[in-house]
């Protein structure tokens, strides 16, 4: 067939118009169903969101930490739904409040065949990894590759279970656990595969031993104490009173104050851990800690001195450790980005619960009080989330699984009660919940932070303590943020203390939570320790 000119440029014109539909359709199918994202879930043990420069309290500078920010989002009011670390973990992978996972405290046992987000997403074509520190016990599931501490672990010369089997590593923990993230990116996984990656720091952990090349960082700062770090705890009831977590009353010289000997002349807990570092290690710990230690002794403190030199040990030595993981951060953020991964792959940053960094007086967590509360929470999606995001919505770890879920495209089981934050922090929505739900249940336990549960709003805060007390606290955040004096009973709070009623017994049933649960997990706990 010969084609005059007119019929020709008409074929060329109809060959183009419909090779250009084509394209567009596959181009919109593409957008549609994108390849699914990499998740690098970076989780540190005990980091208060005070500890991270991108918050803006000043204590440190965590560049690499803040980079994840500075190019996504920093999250305000992000918090735990129980503040201690194994249920927080149990949580943050089965999206289930610990009353519905089982994992109420870090003394029971946590059932790992359950449903959780590593499982589903391996179901669906992910490659999986966990290293670093999960404190739960048991073989790990939902994981290709597995390299754990197994409980707390060591910060030198940590054992690790590697898909089950233990094995002693030399080195410092934090510089391990990240060796073992890039090396598993870089030469174990399968590269034709999306990947999920949980690399979880166990500093800034107590005891805060820090590394080597730290051991002197801030020798030459004086920290000044947060305002209320002599807090008498006089605006509120019998459980902050009570508790045993005060940095100048219940931290111990040997293991949180770094001292050989006690001001008894007894060995330290401190000397007997020593006994696990190499020669070289002991001689470079022993040559930064002993002039210093020396000088304090000679300088025969008392009083607020001495309470200050404490703050000051204590708030040194974290913020060393913390140097570490900033610096992991920012050698896994370089990997990603100088491999072609960072478009493609979602980085989270946050810690299984926040910390007291003296305010009140205290080290430790456990309370439902702001600080530990809240969590440190930070991510990276370019695709999705413009730099510099702030977001204020009150989101949970309970969230985690769902929302991994939703941006790698599957649909979360019903079981699972956390929420999807993607629409949240893309900014397509604004739809979000205004209350969060809080259980505390590891006592009497060290720290003795006594059982509680409460609800808050991003303005006022209800608590009920139980067991052996029963006392209400209501915080109003706007006008007493740091919490010094509970409102509960004021006749001009009558009314919020009602509204807040309302909604503890709203949210107490809508997650599905009753005094009968506590009853049953206090004669678990109670059980459990009394057979030990
Ligand atoms: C250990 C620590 C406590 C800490 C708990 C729970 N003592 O018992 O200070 O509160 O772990 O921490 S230590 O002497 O072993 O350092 S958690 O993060 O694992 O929940
Ligand atoms: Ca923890």
């Amino acid at each position: 067939m010969k084609l005059n000119l007119y019929q020709f440029l008409s074929a060329a014109i109809i060959f183009v118009y419909i090779g250009t539909f084509f394209s567009c359709v596959s181009a919109n199918e593409n957008k549609e169903n994108p390849t699914p994202p990499n998740i690098v879930f970076i989780m540190s043990d005990d980091h208060g969101y005070q500890a991270i420069s991108a918050y803006g309290h000043g204590l440190n500078n965590t560049p690499n930490i803040d980079r994840i920010a500075q190019e996504g989002a920093l999250f305000t009011r992000s918090t735990v739904t129980n503040s201690i670390c194994a249920p927080s973990r149990a949580v943050m992978l089965t999206g289930m409040h610990s009353f519905v996972n089982g994992k109420v405290d870090n003394v029971q046992p946590f059932n790992w065949d359950q449903p959780n987000f590593p499982k589903i997403l391996q179901a669906n074509g992910y490659q999986t990894a966990m290293i670093g520190k999960i404190h739960l016990d048991g073989l790990p599931q939902g994981f290709d590759y597995s390299m754990v501490l197994p409980g707390q672990g060591h910060y030198y010369n940590p054992d690790f279970i590697v898909n089950g089997e233990r094995k002693r590593f030399p080195g410092y923990v934090t510089q391990i656990t990240t060796d073992y993230a890039l090396k598993w990116l870089d030469e174990m996984r399968d590269k034709d595969k999306p990947f999920c990656l949980l690399y979880h720091q166990k500093a800034p952990h107590r005891n805060w031993k820090p590394e080597e090349k730290y051991l002197t960082l801030f020798d030459d700062i004086e920290f000044t104490p947060p305002a209320n770090y002599y807090d008498d705890y006089a605006g509120r009831g019998t459980a902050a009173h009570e508790q045993e977590m005060e940095i100048d009353g219940h931290a111990r010289w040997g293991h949180d104050f770094k001292m050989l000997v006690n001001p008894d002349g007894d060995t330290t807990r401190l000397a007997r851990q020593l006994k696990r570092f190499t020669p070289e290690q002991k001689e470079k710990w022993l040559a930064a800690y002993t002039p210093k230690n020396e000088a304090m002794k000679a300088a025969n403190l008392s009083g607020k001195e001495l309470a200050e030199w404490k703050f000051n040990r204590y708030i040194k030595d974290y913020l060393r450790t913390i140097q570490s993981v900033d610096d992991g951060v920012g050698e896994v953020l370089d990997y990603l980005d100088e491999n072609g991964l960072g478009e493609n792959t979602i980085v989270v940053y946050t810690s299984d619960q926040g910390f007291y960094l003296g305010e009140h007086g205290w080290f430790d967590k456990r309370f439902m009080y702001e600080e530990s509360f809240r969590t440190p929470l930070l991510m990276r999606y370019p695709k999705e989330i413009k730099a510099g995001t702030k977001i204020d919505a009150l989101v949970q770890n309970l969230d985690f699984a769902p929302t991994f879920l939703d941006y790698a495209g599957i649909q979360a089981p019903e079981e699972m009660q956390g929420e999807s934050f993607r629409d949240v922090v893309s900014g397509a929505t604004e739809t979000w919940r205004d209350a969060v739900y809080y259980t505390y249940y590891e006592y009497p336990s060290v720290h003795m932070v006594k059982r509680h549960y409460g609800v808050s709003t991003d303005r006022y805060k209800l608590i009920h303590f139980y067991y052996d007390i029963d006392e209400w606290e209501l915080y109003d955040l706007e006008k007493d943020p740091n919490e010094m004096n509970s409102v509960y009973g004021d006749p001009a709070y009558k009314e919020v203390e009602q509204m807040m009623h309302a909604r503890l017994d709203s949210i107490r049933q809508y997650y599905g939570d009753s005094d009968a649960n506590d009853q049953r997990y206090l004669k678990a706990y109670l059980d459990h320790r009394a057979k030990r």
